[in-house]
């Protein structure tokens, strides 16, 4: 823990989850990192908010910065789904709260139209738990500290009459995400790809980054295994795991 966090505010909230809140901290994946399951952390601020492939995550005062540890089964196949599985858990809960044109962009970033509202970023530090890392910018000013933020990311409050207070929408969230997990526990992950198909934009033209080079052709929603399916211009559809992705690209729309 670093040296200026203070003790966390510590309740009991839906769903089974135990939440802890702090003013401050680096990033919330790393201060959850030896809990176990079903605990959650949010930050009021994270210092160092990370994304994906060492990217930054802007995690301004107003967003709600949580993370969650969620058991994962041994299969690799179980953990390597689990941030597709929680992107949708995420969108529901968003959806529940009056948020209009939601959708999926591949693998996990949750999209109002064109501009991302909320990212994912799950790290697993045990083999018996993920930890989910889940950024919903809220009433926070992104753009302010980046101004690449300002045509490609949205907050809740410019769409939403009444904003939510944090802990609102990280209980929404965090009971989806449980609802989500136990499908995936009892039935497997491919009980809830159908629930992930549903949020994607149907027919988008996609260029993806692979160690082997660029790639691009129809998105066509995800496989069992939660892979990416790729239509080539010559009608062959080819898979691609997200680790194998470092960079997807939606053409001819706006991206981040
Ligand atoms: C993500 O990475 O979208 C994962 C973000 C996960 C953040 C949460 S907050 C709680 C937990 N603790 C952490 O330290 N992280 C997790 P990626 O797909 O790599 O997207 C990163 C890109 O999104 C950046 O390069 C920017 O272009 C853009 N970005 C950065 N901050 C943003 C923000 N607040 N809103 C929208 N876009 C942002």
């Amino acid at each position: 823990m670093h040296p200026d966090q203070t003790l966390p505010d510590t309740r009991s909230i839906a769903a089974g989850w135990t939440l802890h809140e702090y003013p401050l901290v680096d990033s919330t994946n790393d201060t959850a990192r030896d809990l176990p399951a079903w605990q959650a952390v949010r930050a009021d601020v994270q210092r160092t908010g990370r994304g994906r492939h060492d990217r930054s995550w802007v995690s301004d005062k107003g967003g709600l910065w949580l993370s969650a540890v969620v058991p994962v089964g041994t299969s690799e196949q179980g953990w390597q789904a689990l941030p597709l599985a929680a992107g949708c858990a995420v969108c529901e809960a968003l959806a529940s709260l009056g948020l209009p044109d939601l959708r999926l962009r591949w693998p996990n970033d949750v999209m109002v139209r064109d501009r991302k509202v909320a990212g994912l970023l799950v790290d697993q530090f045990h083999p018996d738990r993920a930890v989910v890392g889940i950024g919903v910018n809220v009433t926070n000013h992104p753009e302010a500290s980046d101004a690449t933020l300002r045509s490609s990311a949205t907050t809740l409050s410019e769409w939403l009459t009444t904003t939510p207070a944090l802990q609102e929408v990280a209980t929404r969230i965090l009971e989806r995400l449980r609802r989500v997990a136990g499908i995936m526990h009892q039935d497997g992950f491919a009980a809830v790809v159908p629930a992930v198909n549903d949020w994607w934009r149907p027919g988008v033209s996609m260029e993806i980054e692979t160690e082997n080079g660029c790639r691009r052709g129809v998105f066509n929603g995800i496989d069992a295994k939660g892979r990416l399916r790729l239509l080539h211009p010559d009608g062959a559809i080819f898979e691609w795991a997200a680790h194998q992705v470092f960079r997807a690209r939606e053409l001819n729309l706006s991206n981040s």
